[in-house]
């Protein structure tokens, strides 16, 4: 079941809107409910039970009212042992956030399967940050801030490592990086496709001038 939620409106209509559709993924404990609720209430609240809820959420950014739209998943297997992220989630989403915890090497491996997915999915072209989070359990790493760093690298995926338990700025920085990597992608989309507008005019023009040639050479083997 997915429940949608909405926090604050926008307060100056006049602002220009950017809405981004987040997915956070990751295996079942790591924190993705915590991360979640977070960044939208700044509060860590402990349990967080077993829903998976769209959230959105409308904050101003450098100027622009960004219209948050976040995906808190759940881990699930089919039967075929494939993981999330399904088709339409990926469909849906402009970025990604994939949570391991620090003290669970499975969930590192979860988070490694599903960047594979992602990546075959969508290429290179996926914006994505891979987030390793209990880092107030640091006396039970599983998982080394290296291993996390070299795969978020190979990836060409952002990477932090945060609490959601203990602090609100790491978490706040994961989201505001993915947002950057967002907009990033969203600019050369739309250079492309402006690139690609000017080319089927160009084409068209010259296309045309090449017929109206064509024809003129028929019009004038015609007077001979
Ligand atoms: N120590 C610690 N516990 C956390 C942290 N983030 C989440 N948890 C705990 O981990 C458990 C699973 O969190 P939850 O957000 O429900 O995980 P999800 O299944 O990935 O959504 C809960 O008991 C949380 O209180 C963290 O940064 N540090
Ligand atoms: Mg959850």
């Amino acid at each position: 079941m997915v429940l949608h939620t909405k926090s604050h409106e926008s307060a100056d209509p006049s602002q220009q809107r950017l809405p981004v559709n987040f997915l956070i993924l990751g295996a079942d404990r790591v924190g993705k409910s915590a991360l979640t609720v977070r960044f939208l209430t700044r509060r860590f609240i402990g349990e967080y039970g077993e829903i998976e809820t769209v959230y959105t959420h409308n904050v101003a950014v450098d100027g622009t009212e960004v219209c948050f739209n976040i995906w808190d998943s759940l881990y699930s297997q089919n039967r075929e042992g494939t993981t999330l992220p399904t088709e339409q989630q990926m469909r849906w989403a402009d970025g990604f956030i994939l949570v391991y915890s620090i003290c669970d090497r499975d969930s590192f491996e979860v988070a490694r399967r599903q960047l594979q997915q992602l990546r075959r999915a969508k290429g290179g072209r996926a914006p994505a940050v891979v987030v390793g989070n209990k880092r107030d359990l640091c006396h039970r790493r599983a998982v080394s801030g290296e291993e996390g760093r070299l795969l978020a690298l190979a990836s060409g995926c952002g990477f932090l490592e945060v609490s959601a338990a203990e602090t609100y700025h790491g978490v706040l920085l994961a989201f505001h990086q993915l947002l950057g990597l967002v907009r990033e992608s969203k600019t050369v989309a739309k250079k492309a496709a402006g690139l690609r507008g000017i080319v089927r005019s160009v084409s068209a023009v010259f296309g045309g001038k090449r017929n109206k040639v064509t024809l003129g050479t028929q019009g004038d083997d015609a007077c001979l």
